[in-house]
């Protein structure tokens, strides 16, 4: 899910198994055109069912990535305006070396998602693991980014975990007991409420265990002159990538949006801290979703996504939350985006 990597690595709970996947995440590798036949995925019929019938209505953001939407959000990562990708990736090859001090060699890599970022292969040098572990919910996905990684890392041992990284996973028997490092960057957490971070992060603890260390990406708060073109850019691709979502309504939910009656709007909501996109009607308009009866009047909108941002503490204090204790961080020198390195410790008794 990164460039197009990126977008996989966001933790993706609908995935149905079906023979011509158009519903399903999987789909980007294999929705192809030639594949006609729709097979609704039935979490993501749930999910926009349920989220046009609720008050806000709201849609979660793991939809946006079928396809089009995997090859609009690569498109995105190499908008001038969208500068978290490029910062992130910058900060790792200024830092994979500190990285890999603080890790030392022989370490297992455990990447929560697929890894197909060009970011896997500058810590996979770095930090010259003994063992690569990607654990990401498509199995299509695994076995494409893993197939990448073996042909530029032929020595290394690549187990794929298939799975929902959202809950504890067994780690493959084969890694022994050697020291675990996992990799989340991309600020994917940023999409998830605080709670639902806390509740990953200590799924993450739970499955590398006590003594592992976490390296994740996180996006800063800044100035909303900045992070609004980052997420409503000149060129109008976001706003594709956000109308998508209507479009892969229509087409594997036998919909008839207008899309043409919804405009993107990214909006910095300061109470939350956090950038939310919004699919807002230009005119009051009525159509059906599988059958379904909706109607939205002009003005009204649907939430299609939260991305949070996190000051230096308040980072810090989400780890400390989800059970990693931090222990080292790097930052670009205009403090855009941080890598945190935290470890997993037994809490000390408090007072
Ligand atoms: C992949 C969740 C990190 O929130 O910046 C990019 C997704 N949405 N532009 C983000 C996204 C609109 C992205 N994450």
């Amino acid at each position: 899910m990164a460039a197009r990597s990126e977008a996989r690595s966001r933790a993706d709970a609908g995935q149905a198994a079906i023979a011509c996947p158009v519903g399903a995440r999987a789909d980007s590798a294999s929705n192809d055109t030639e594949c006609t036949v729709s097979t609704p995925n039935p979490a993501f019929r749930a999910d926009v069912l349920a989220g046009l019938s609720a008050r806000p209505r709201a849609i979660p953001a793991r939809w946006f990535y079928d396809r089009r939407g995997s090859e609009l959000f690569e498109a995105i990562t190499h908008l001038p305006e969208y500068y978290l990708t490029r910062v992130e990736r910058s900060i790792l090859s200024a830092h994979a070396a500190d990285v890999a001090r603080l890790t030392g060699p022989g370490c297992v890599v455990v990447e929560f998602g697929s890894g197909s970022s060009a970011k896997t292969p500058l810590l996979l040098s770095a930090v010259d693991p003994s063992a690569y572990v990607p654990i990401d919910i498509s199995g299509e996905f695994l076995r494409e980014s893993a197939a990448a990684l073996a042909k530029q890392f032929p020595e290394l041992p690549i187990h794929p975990v298939e799975g929902d990284f959202m809950h504890r996973l067994e780690l493959p028997p084969e890694i022994g007991d050697a020291r675990r490092l996992g990799f989340f960057p991309g600020s994917t957490i940023g999409n998830m409420t605080a709670a639902a971070a806390v509740d990953l992060l200590r799924a993450m603890a739970d499955t590398l265990g006590e003594g592992s260390k976490l390296l994740i990406g996180i996006d800063r708060i800044k100035p909303a002159n900045v992070l609004i073109p980052a997420y409503d850019d000149a060129q109008g691709v976001t706003a594709e990538f956000n109308l998508n979502l209507l479009h892969r309504i229509n087409r594997e939910l036998d919909g008839n949006l207008p899309v043409g009656a919804f405009r993107h709007v990214a909006q910095w909501n300061d109470t939350e801290a956090r950038i939310e996109m919004h699919l807002e009607t230009t005119h009051d308009v009525a159509f059906t979703v599988d059958g379904h009866p909706f109607a939205i009047s002009k003005g009204k909108t649907i939430h299609t996504e939260n991305s949070h941002k996190y000051g230096p503490r308040d980072a810090r204090l989400l780890l400390r939350a989800g059970a990693w204790t931090p222990v080292a961080e790097w930052t670009d020198r205009d403090g855009l985006f941080a890598l945190i390195l935290a470890e997993a410790r037994p809490v000390p008794a408090a007072p």
